[in-house]
């Protein structure tokens, strides 16, 4: 009887689904519980497109840790939800003008149905959906907490904005210490007690919105007119919207804000303490861009007014010979001199529309305006000139630097470009570019003295910074300072599909709901469009006001960006239907972070640093006890496709085949990849394809079978797969063809998880013939209930071995050849051994569930083979007990015959004497002496 999968797997599927078999309990209160192990997969966004084969590749490795575990007795955490709020179903709502909720519920129902096929483990009982009102009741909430907290930096963490207010009722604000705002820049003036107390509460709001982690502030933001809405920096990819790749330019707006920067260091320092890849952690490292260096005040000539500049090179001082500032610096306006102002002004519009990467990435245009200012340098008094270009960027540091041309690539392009002069301050040796003793570009190492520069002459430049932060700071001209490139993140977007902000404004004063006000439920709207005067869409929904006892107040009409939902979501799972809070205490306590998480590294600096800092909130607020989500994350590798390409005869509707196609001039098109297999295309099918391929012609190859005909091969190009180059295979496909065990075990024989790699079919038949001799071995003998014999043993218990060690280090592609390695051994012992058997059913569960609870049951066991406990490696079994040993005579090798290993001098001499090539060479012969090293050798001396 052949394996039908079909059969197989549905009724495994839904053995499972009635018996609930996936079902995680929580810990119960009182009771030693078991240990837990938290495996979770970054959720996906439920798209029109539904999944492709690359998608499970991360949720297969996934579930098979996750089964395991379970085996080993581990309580496992292992959910699955849906990321469900976001872009594409808003941009499908426009041009379609269907309600989000009703497009997003049917692409779920689609993921759903394709994820049960493949038979992953998940408990969806803890299903979660990110716009699902339950759900983003608490999103809300978080928010709620983030608003009524600021960042104190007296204990380094979170606290709740009233003991802010107690701070300021008893001691007011001074705005020259940084004791209340650390490393904030705030415009923030002082007052005092009595003041403070005097304040009209719209003023208090005021400043408290100077502290508040989520904060309302008019900032310069990435907006992007075609989609309508304002872009995170890592939704901007090259100056234009990640998605979509529309133009994004610069503009001042009011703005919801989440103050991440007052964790940035801790964002960086707790990276010690998490297993994730070096690259991730590098990538995040970047990100935030710690830098170490000072502020240095230089006062303006005829003025009272001071610009100051951040600079990590105080060691070049000497060396500034213009200074730059940012066209946006609010300095600009008030210094510009009359004759300057038009140039000035044209400048500043220009460099508006460019964003902050392209200001950055575009160092070869150099673009700026000179002022018409003059600053005096803080040690000579030397007249300097004041810039403005948009390579100094607004929202760092200070948005001004000094000009270092000799030493600052950026600042020589500059100064080159406006003929500014250029002074070496740094003697680097031969390592400096030079012609005719200038620099022919800037030298910029950190490596040799310092020149031309008074008080530093002569230190090397680390000792030049040094001697120069002192100085400094003794003369009152700056002070020590450290900088982060990250930036806060802008939390509003003028879209609909989103969770509302629970906000709503008296006389402009934004107030938060309560919790007993949540969720705000997203409204219902007649067109996802802003209105005729550009507000976000939610300001069509009718009579959606916030209502007490002062009145009738209009709510906030933006809505949470794309992470927010994503940030906390690992929390929810724990405890998915708790409607009292986000999350019980005691659970959290329990499940704590996640054990090992799955996702791709494109996430790398949006939702892995959104969701470390969400979780470090949550943790200063003391609802959870435990700063980072995931101890350890693996980056699964990318599946690409592989296209398969026909060549089209040039003018003709001919088609000639791969090996042949030197001989024509031909264009090249991507087919459906479905049409092929094993490179060769499906003529009928391809001819059905398209109406214009109905009469298509081919020159086939004729060497090739099936003969007379010959076949048409097809090219291939490895690249995205993606529905634009026809290459996206199915997994609903792959499972209906061979089987949900073949995909899972094809995926992991495809290489290890963290590369990426071609999907190509062509080995998926080696891997479905696997399952046919597995289900060969326990199918074609009667099983018997004896002891295994020694060579069983030995075999069982090196595959558990390699398996143990393989899912241990998330190797899973070598496993699967062990698996094959294993049966193919069986079957020529022809083991027939329950025992054996029943304990292979148990290895191979976690990679082929369905098959593998068939053989579980067909060797006489009760279901389900997914709670067995997990066979342990018996060393002794694997010891060799016999050894192939080199019978020599007289010191030459003559033959080799196989002993077992504990027998004694005597016994290996009557075999070795009474083997047939011993006699032929002995000839009737005695030996003089018989040799014998234990597990060596044998040599017989005549
Ligand atoms: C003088 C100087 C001389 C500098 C020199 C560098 C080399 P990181 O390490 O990235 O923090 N800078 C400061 N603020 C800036 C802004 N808003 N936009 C663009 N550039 C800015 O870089 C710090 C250095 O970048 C600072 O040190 C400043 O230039 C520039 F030989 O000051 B430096």
């Amino acid at each position: 009887m052949e394996y039908n999968f079909k059969e197989t797997e549905k009724k495994w599927q839904l053995y499972w689904q009635q018996n609930h078999t996936y079902k995680t309990d929580n810990p119960e209160k009182g009771k030693t519980n078991k240990p837990k192990y938290y495996v979770l997969d970054m959720f996906p966004y439920p798209s029109g497109a539904g999944l492709h084969v690359g998608h499970p590749l991360g949720y297969i490795a996934s579930d098979i840790v996750a089964r395991y575990k379970r085996h080993c007795g581990f309580n496992v955490l292992h959910p699955m939800g849906y990321d469900s709020f976001g872009l594409p179903a808003e941009q499908y709502a426009i041009e379609t003008g269907q309600d989000p909720a009703v497009t997003t519920e049917k692409n779920i129902n689609r993921y759903r149905e394709q994820l049960e096929k493949i038979g992953f483990s998940y408990d969806w009982s803890r299903e979660i959906r990110t716009s699902n009102p339950d759900y983003y009741k608490w999103t809300q909430w978080i928010f709620l907490q983030l608003f009524d907290s600021w960042y104190s930096p007296i204990v380094n963490k979170a606290e709740p904005i009233a003991t802010l207010i107690h701070i300021f009722e008893t001691s007011g604000f001074e705005c020259t210490s940084n004791v209340l705002t650390g490393d904030i820049e705030t415009t923030l003036e002082s007052f005092t007690a009595h003041q403070w107390k005097s304040f009209a509460d719209e003023k208090k709001q005021a400043v408290l919105m100077h502290f508040r982690l989520a904060y309302l502030s008019e900032t310069y933001v990435n907006w992007c007119p075609a989609l309508g809405t304002v872009l995170a920096n890592d939704e901007v990819k090259d100056g234009v919207s990640e998605r979509g790749g529309h133009a994004v330019e610069r503009k001042l707006m009011w703005q919801w804000s989440l103050r991440i920067t007052a964790y940035s260091e801790r964002l960086l320092q707790d990276l010690h303490t998490i297993d994730w890849s070096d690259s991730l952690k590098e990538a995040q490292r970047n990100w935030i861009g710690k830098s170490s260096g000072c502020s240095l005040f230089f006062e303006l000539e005829n003025s009272a007014e001071k610009i100051e500049v951040f600079t990590t090179r105080i060691d070049t001082v000497f060396g500034v010979s213009f200074i730059t500032l940012a066209p946006e610096h609010e300095l600009v306006p008030m210094i510009t001199t009359a004759a300057c102002k038009e140039e000035v002004e044209t400048y500043i519009d220009f460099a508006k529309n460019r964003t902050e990467r392209e200001r950055m990435a575009e160092v070869k245009k150099v673009t700026g305006a000179f002022t018409g200012a003059y600053v005096l340098h803080p040690f000579t008094k030397e007249k300097i000139p004041v810039w403005i270009g948009d390579y100094v960027l607004s929202g760092y540091g200070t948005g001004a630097v000094m000009a270092v041309p000799a030493h600052d690539s950026r600042d020589f392009a500059f100064a080159t470009q406006f003929n500014l002069p250029i002074k070496m301050v740094i003697d680097g040796g031969e390592k400096m570019v030079m012609k005719d003793g200038t620099l022919t570009e800037a030298y910029e190492d950190k490596q040799g003295v310092c020149i031309n520069s008074d008080f530093m002459n002569g230190l090397h430049v680390l000792e030049a910074i040094e001697k120069g932060i002192n100085k400094v700071e003794a003369s009152n001209i700056g002070k020590q300072k450290i900088n982060y490139r990250l930036r806060d993140a802008i939390f509003g977007r003028q879209r609909y599909w989103g969770e509302p902000i629970p906000v709503y404004y008296k006389d402009n004063t934004p107030y938060t709901l309560t919790i007993n006000n949540l969720p705000l439920i997203l409204p219902q709207v007649d067109k996802y469009l802003p209105t005729e005067t550009g507000e976000p869409p939610l300001a069509r929904a009718a009579n959606w006001n916030y209502k007490n006892d002062e009145g009738t107040f209009a709510y906030e009409t933006t809505t949470m960006p794309g992470w927010a939902g994503s940030s906390w979501y690992y929390l929810r799972y724990m405890d998915p239907h708790n409607k009292t809070a986000f999350v019980d205490k005691d659970i959290a306590d329990y499940w704590q972070q996640v054990d090992l998480y799955f996702g791709g590294s494109e996430h790398a600096t949006g939702h892995l640093l959104y969701v470390r800092f969400w979780t470090k909130f949550l943790f200063d607020m003391g609802y959870i006890n435990f700063q980072e989500p995931a101890k350890k994350l693996i980056n699964q590798g990318m599946i690409q496709g592989t296209s398969a390409i026909v060549y089209r005869i040039v003018g003709t509707n001919k088609f000639v085949s791969f090996n042949l196609r030197d001989q024509y001039e031909t264009t090249a098109l991507r087919v459906d990849v479905n049409m092929v297999e094993n490179s060769v295309l499906d003529i009928e099918l391809f001819k059905k394809w398209r109406d214009d391929f109905a009469a298509a012609e081919f020159i086939l190859e004729k060497d090739k079978t099936p003969a007379p005909d010959g076949i048409y091969l097809c090219g291939h190009e490895v690249e995205k797969m993606s529905k634009r180059w026809n290459n996206v295979v199915n997994p609903d496909d792959v499972c209906d063809k061979f089987g949900a065990d073949c995909l899972r075990m094809y995926e992991m024989f495809l290489g290890p998880l963290e590369q990426s790699k071609p999907w190509n079919t062509n080995g998926i038949t080696g891997v479905s013939g696997f399952l046919r001799k597995l289900w060969r071995l326990y199918n074609t003998q009667q099983l018997v209930e004896i002891a295994p014999s020694p060579a069983e043993l030995k075999i069982l218990h090196r595959a558990i071995k390699k398996i143990t060690e393989d899912i241990e280090r998330f190797s899973f592609n070598t496993s699967v050849s062990t698996f094959m390695i294993t049966v193919n051994e069986l079957t020529d012992i022809k083991c027939n051994n329950r025992h054996v058997l029943t304990t292979l059913a148990i290895l191979i569960s976690p990679y082929a569930p369905h098959i593998a609870e068939e053989l579980w049951e067909r060797t006489g066991n009760t279901p389900t083979v997914t709670k067995a406990a997990w066979p342990v490696c018996d060393e002794q079994y694997l010891v060799e007990n016999s050894f192939e040993y080199p019978v020599s005579i007289n010191g030459k090798v003559k033959f080799k015959l196989n002993m077992p290993l504990n027998w004694n001098q005597q016994e290996v001499e009557q075999e070795v004497l009474s083997h047939e090539k011993m006699k032929e060479l002995l000839q009737g012969g005695a030996p003089k002496k018989f040799i014998l090293v234990q597990g060596r050798i044998v040599n017989v001396v005549i």
